[in-house]
């Protein structure tokens, strides 16, 4: 994808295609994955697609990684037990499809090959 054209979850961000969104701020947006490998499994992602990983987050605006974390909580604490997996992957070798940073929330009865 090249960086001028809007990803998949900035669309989603737009309303320009529809997803079930379970919450919103000024900077960060929550909603299900489309093809969930938990009983539970949220994507959190911000709203702007200038970092493409995690790293790139850390370094560019750590406090934006640090609200990410925060709703993840937030999100695991109303959907699941509280106790949640959070998954960043980061590189196409490592399974990243999507590249505008997001972290994946799982939950709700864990097995091994609940790994998104
Ligand atoms: P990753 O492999 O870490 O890049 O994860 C991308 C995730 O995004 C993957 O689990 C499937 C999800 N996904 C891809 N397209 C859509 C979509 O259009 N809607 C929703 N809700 N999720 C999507």
């Amino acid at each position: 994808m090249s960086s001028s054209e809007p990803s998949i979850f900035t669309r989603i961000v737009h309303r320009e295609i529809p997803a079930d969104i379970v919450f919103e701020s000024d900077r960060v947006i929550a909603f299900k994955d489309i093809s969930p490998k938990a009983p539970v499994h949220l994507l959190v992602v911000p709203k702007t697609q200038e970092y493409a990983n995690v790293a790139q987050l850390a370094a560019g605006d750590p406090e934006l990684l640090a609200e990410l974390v925060a709703v993840a909580q937030g999100l695991a604490d109303q959907h699941t037990d509280s106790e949640f997996r959070l998954v960043f992957n980061s590189g196409a070798a490592a399974g990243q499809t999507v590249f505008h940073v997001h972290a994946h929330v799982l939950g709700g009865g864990l097995s091994e090959g609940s790994l998104a």
